[in-house]
Order: structure tokens, then sequence, then C-alpha cells
């Protein structure tokens, strides 16, 4: 197993990383699950300086401070909502995964957490989820020598549990 990954079980809050990626909305004003979470922790500038970006298509990521977060830095990406997998679904949640690595590269950052980006409110199948957030962290990885440590941050138990079985199966 490449030992730049890291999956585990938590809550991306409490990263002490340089960034933490959100699983945000194409508003950027925050909402619910590891949006509202986050936003609870960093507080108020936070939502200030999301308002000034004017939104985020999907598939992009936009980058702010962190605030009273850890993390120095929150990447906020906008995943697809699941909607039967012939709209795009995997290539913009890859996109997701892209975007984000490719921002956090051009800000030197050397670490940072994932969250399950579009498998709770947006209802992207786990298992397929997990497998393309995989492929494109190990695609990232091949070239890439700044980061030093990628961790996918689990919430849930069955989210955990996929990640888990998906990299063995994988090989990765
Ligand atoms: N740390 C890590 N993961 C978390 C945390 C946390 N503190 N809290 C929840 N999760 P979701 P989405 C996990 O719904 O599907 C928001 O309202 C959660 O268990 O947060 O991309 C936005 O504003 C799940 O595995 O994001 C958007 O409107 C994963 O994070 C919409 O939800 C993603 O669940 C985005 O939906």
């Amino acid at each position: 197993m490449e030992d730049r990954l890291e999956i585990i079980e938590g809550d991306i809050t409490r990263q002490k990383v340089d960034a933490i990626v959100n699983a945000a909305n194409t508003s950027l004003l925050g909402g619910g699950g590891v949006d509202g979470a986050i936003h609870r922790a960093a507080g108020p500038a936070l939502l200030e300086e999301c308002r000034k970006l004017g939104g985020c298509p999907t598939g992009e990521a936009r980058i702010t401070g962190g605030y009273n977060l850890p993390a120095k830095w929150v990447i906020h990406t906008v995943g697809p909502v699941w909607r039967g997998g012939n709209r795009a679904e995997d290539e913009l949640l890859a996109k997701c995964y892209r975007n984000s690595l490719a921002l956090a590269e051009r800000h030197s950052v050397k670490t940072i957490a994932f969250p399950s980006i579009s498998t709770g409110a947006y209802r992207f199948p786990l298992e397929r989820a997990v497998r393309i957030a995989l492929r494109e962290i190990k695609n990232f990885l091949a070239h890439n020598r700044t980061l030093e440590k990628i961790v996918i941050v689990c919430f849930e138990k069955r989210v955990y549990k996929a990640y888990k079985s998906a990299l063995e199966e994988m090989g990765f």
C-alpha cells in the first residue's frame, strides 16, 4: 500500500493537517453534514470569505483560510448529486478529487484530509464513490512528490469499511 495514504475513522474538523477538503454545495454558503461541521468549527469568518467567492460549479474546487480550525486551509469542492449515473456523476466526482489535489499542490500543502464526497446528502453509491476516490488519489500520487500525506477521514463505520475493502481489492 502507498504509505502516503491513510484511512481513518474520525471527525475531519479535528485533523491537524495543512488542508481539509469540504464537501460543499455550489453556493459555498454552508449546509448540513461535513459542510455544516466545518463552518461551525471554523467560525463565521469562513462564511464571510466564502461569500466573496461567488459560488463554485460542480466538480471544481476553491480554497479559503481555515480560521479556527487546526487546518490552515479549507478546500471547498462540490460533488455531484447522484441522479442514477447517466449525468456524468462519475467524472464529476473524479474531478472533485483531481481539482482539490491540484489546488493543494499549488498551495504547497503537504498534508490533506478528505471526507467521503457526495456519499451523504448527495446519495452517490458508496462503493462506486470509494473506487473513484482511490483511483484518483492513486493516479495523483503516481506523479506528485510534494504531498506527504493524504488522509481519508470516515465519519461512519460503513464508509471506513468500504474504503478498507476497496483498498485491498484494488491492490493499492
Ligand atoms: N468529518 C468527516 N466526515 C463527515 C463529517 C465530519 N465531521 N460529518 C459528516 N461526514 P455530506 P455530500 C461525512 O452529506 O453527500 C451539505 O449540506 C458523512 O458521513 O456531508 O457531498 C452540503 O452543503 C458522509 O460520509 O456531503 C451539500 O449541500 C460524507 O461526510 C451537501 O451536503 C459526505 O456527506 C453535500 O452532500
